[in-house]
């Protein structure tokens, strides 16, 4: 068999070359895979919450090939970069600068395994009390941990029931889990009033602010009614926000923040023979460059940015919300950021006929719903773009016509979507600058 066999157009290696590629023949194969893959700026993706990083933090990525933050001794300078990062993060979510503490990492869920691992050692706990809003990386997380979930239901608009979190809440409690932006409905818990129940009760709090840690504190500085949140709730003891949904910055960019710096001693371990004699981090090599890539997005942006980002972020939002009304789609819930979720019988099936026109969206089950991520990349002119196309769709197939059924994966709906020839916005239509070339 020949090692390279052609697979739905693309080349792919299936053994290791006998003889070197050279170059050209290496980034045309890279090329063609990249041309099928989807791409934010296209401005089609309303179902993902990551977008296209600014184009100097993604070259600042590639100008730290070797940094390894897990034998920092031989990165004193990413090291200086991370603490300043960390520092920039612990300020903008109020955390007491004498003892607060956090590291960078690759995405929310090895953050929020970090966290509730800190609070599992910390207490000695083997539950952990979760809105059943919470993302899968929690059920992940509590599985690795040998942590017993106890669900908590949530209210009408997707909020944790205080109630039920207080009834759930043992002795062998690990940690309280609260969402600031929840996946599906970008709702914020009271979080105030866990704050609370987790003081009184002598519980951490961490709160999964992965989407909502770069939208909340902004769209207060807008003049919208401020959402408590953050370390200024003094129950909080860990937070996650990944700086690779709403920051701008490369995936992969998580972070996990800590109240009190002793969380991390927690979770040490012995590494005798490298630059540090004590490793606190989950893994060992640890995708350094991303600190860059985030250094030079929050720098680029500013909290002016960000403001101006989330702006149009939710006033999108709103555009799409009284679109969605207007063909009859009721929505979820009031929007508190930039995620609007609408109510239809067949979410999958919209979702579905959607993804074959090139739109990604994605269904909801509780309720039945769609629901859309209106990220930077997202413009007018694609949210009208996508009302249209959903108009059609409503027009033509009252009940998206076909029975719901599994999505199917990605690179397939993209090589169909290539396959059906569908019109590319125009550049000038998407404000996002295009990235390097890949050649
Ligand atoms: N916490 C919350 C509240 C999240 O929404 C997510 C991911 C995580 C934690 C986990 O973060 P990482 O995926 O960085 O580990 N939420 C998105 C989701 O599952 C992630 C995503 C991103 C999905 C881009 C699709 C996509 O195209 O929907």
């Amino acid at each position: 068999m020949s090692a390279v066999r052609e697979r739905g157009g693309t080349s792919a290696a299936l053994r290791l070359p006998e003889v070197p590629w050279p170059p050209r023949r290496i980034r045309a194969a890279l090329r063609r895979a990249r041309r099928s893959d989807w791409d934010f700026r296209d401005g089609r993706i309303f179902g993902s919450m990551c977008t296209m990083p600014l184009p100097l933090a993604w070259e600042s990525v590639h100008a730290f090939p070797t940094a390894n933050l897990g034998n920092p001794g031989l990165c004193p300078g990413t090291a200086r970069l991370e603490e300043e990062v960390v520092a920039m993060l612990l300020d903008l979510f109020h955390a007491p600068p004498l003892t607060a503490q956090g590291q960078i990492l690759s995405g929310g869920t090895e953050a929020n395994l970090m966290a509730l691992w800190m609070a599992r050692e910390f207490t000695g706990g083997t539950e952990v009390v979760l809105p059943s809003s919470a993302h899968f990386s929690l059920t992940k997380a509590a599985r690795l941990l040998g942590l017993t979930p106890s669900w908590v239901p949530v209210d009408a608009h997707g909020r944790m029931q205080v109630q039920g979190a207080a009834r759930r809440v043992r002795r062998r409690t690990a940690a309280v889990v609260g969402l600031a932006g929840s996946t599906e409905l970008g709702a914020v818990d009271p979080l105030d009033e866990l704050s609370r129940l987790a003081l009184s009760r002598g519980v951490p709090l961490h709160v999964d602010a992965a989407f909502g840690g770069f939208v909340l504190p902004f769209r207060h500085e807008l003049g919208l009614p401020g959402i408590p949140f953050d370390f200024s709730l003094p129950g909080v003891t860990s937070m996650t926000v990944d700086p690779h949904k709403m920051g701008m910055a490369p995936i992969p960019t998580g972070s996990l923040l800590t109240r009190d710096r002793e969380l991390w001693r927690c979770i040490e371990v012995a590494s005798p023979y490298l630059t540090d004699p004590t490793s606190r981090s989950l893994l060992g090599t640890r995708p350094s460059s991303s600190v860059a890539g985030c250094f030079a997005a929050m720098m680029s942006m500013g909290r002016q940015g960000y403001q101006g980002m989330v702006r149009r972020a939710l006033a999108l939002t709103g555009r799409l919300r009284s679109g969605l009304e207007a063909l009859g789609l009721p929505i979820v819930t009031e929007p508190t950021m930039n995620i609007v979720a609408a109510r239809h019988p067949n979410p999958r099936g919209l979702q579905n006929a959607l993804l074959e026109r090139g739109w990604d969206v994605s269904a909801i089950r509780e309720p039945p719903a769609l629901r859309f991520v209106v990220m930077p990349h997202a413009t007018r002119v694609s949210v009208d773009g996508l009302l249209r196309e959903l108009a059609g769709i409503l027009r033509t197939h009252p009940s998206a016509a076909r029975s719901p059924r599994s999505r199917g994966s990605r690179g397939g709906a993209a090589s169909g979507r290539g396959r059906t020839g569908r019109a590319r916005l125009e550049p000038e239509e998407v404000r996002l600058p295009r990235a390097p070339p890949s050649g």
